[in-house]
């Protein structure tokens, strides 16, 4: 569960500001080697030529229910991920990727690619916009220079910054660099501008990134496959709709998406988040 609700507000407020918020600590050693074991078992059962891996896995919740819904439905990021956009949360994509190492000297550029993320726009005033996605992204090691930081560009989510091709792997004179341990999580704004930073390590840097759009957008990953239709089949008979809305099912959406906002939109969303927890039919007790 959350921190604590004031916590999450000055999480909120930070996210609000300078478009991202970290939450230190959110995955222990043991998360965080499963999920690189599965990577491993991924990347063994692609047909094609083993001298060109696949590094980047998408619909990896299908591709391993167990190991990835509990990162999904995290309970503290999607307590926060609802006060930014309301109950209206569905998973994207959830990417596990590993970025090779290279060698040091090949090196030259030390910004992988400056970019905002899928759905956004260039920010069209100074005001916070609700963003149409998030994105919670977890390293599955701490970030040294040598894996490679993160580079953000606070505030870069309500400003129209443009970046010219020619300096897409440069270093901005406005970023932050930010060192991320491995377990902790960082929600940014898809409007904010990032990049990571290239791997010098000579070890893999593992990428986990769970992404969250709102309900009524459409999802990158499949959510039509048996292991998710499970998990959609169980949320269905607790009557958890925030499970549901998770991968695509959002019953409320006519009536929800089409209030007529005449209330502040937080106010209406704590209505609608105390409601969905309400409905949850309670676990029955093993006899
Ligand atoms: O490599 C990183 O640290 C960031 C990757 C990233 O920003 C992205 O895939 O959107």
């Amino acid at each position: 569960m959350a921190d604590s609700t004031r916590d999450l507000v000055q999480h909120l407020a930070e996210f609000k500001e300078q478009g991202f918020t970290l939450f230190p600590k959110v995955y222990d050693a043991e998360a965080m080697e499963q999920w690189k074991r599965k990577h491993g078992e991924l990347q063994q059962n692609v047909l094609g030529d083993p001298k060109h891996p696949t590094w980047w896995f998408r619909d990896t919740c299908e591709l391993a229910p167990r190991v990835m819904l509990p990162a999904v439905a995290n309970p503290l990021i999607l307590d926060f991920a609802e006060l930014v956009m309301g109950p209206f949360v569905q998973l994207d994509n959830l990417t596990l990727a590993a970025f090779p190492s290279v060698p040091a000297e090949q090196v030259c550029r030390k910004v992988s690619g400056w970019h905002r993320d899928r759905y956004s726009q260039i920010p069209r005033s100074s005001a916070f916009e609700r963003p149409l996605a998030i994105n919670a992204i977890t390293y599955l090691q701490d970030l040294t220079d040598e894996f490679g930081p993160l580079r953000a560009i606070p505030g870069s989510h309500r400003k129209p910054i443009t970046i010219p091709q020619e300096e897409r792997s440069l270093p901005h004179p406005d970023e932050q660099i930010l060192h991320m341990r491995a377990g902790d999580v960082i929600v940014i704004h898809n409007g904010l501008l990032h990049s990571g930073t290239p791997n010098t390590s000579g070890q893999l840097r593992y990428f986990f990134s769970v992404y969250y759009n709102l309900t009524w957008l459409k999802h990158t990953d499949n959510h039509s496959g048996p292991n998710v239709q499970q998990i959609i089949r169980q949320a269905r008979a607790r009557n958890d709709h925030r499970t549901l809305r998770l991968f695509g099912v959002d019953d409320h959406l006519e009536a929800r998406a089409n209030s007529g906002f005449m209330q502040p939109d937080e106010e209406r969303w704590a209505e609608w988040t105390v409601a969905d927890r309400k409905a949850i039919k309670a676990e029955i007790e093993p006899a």
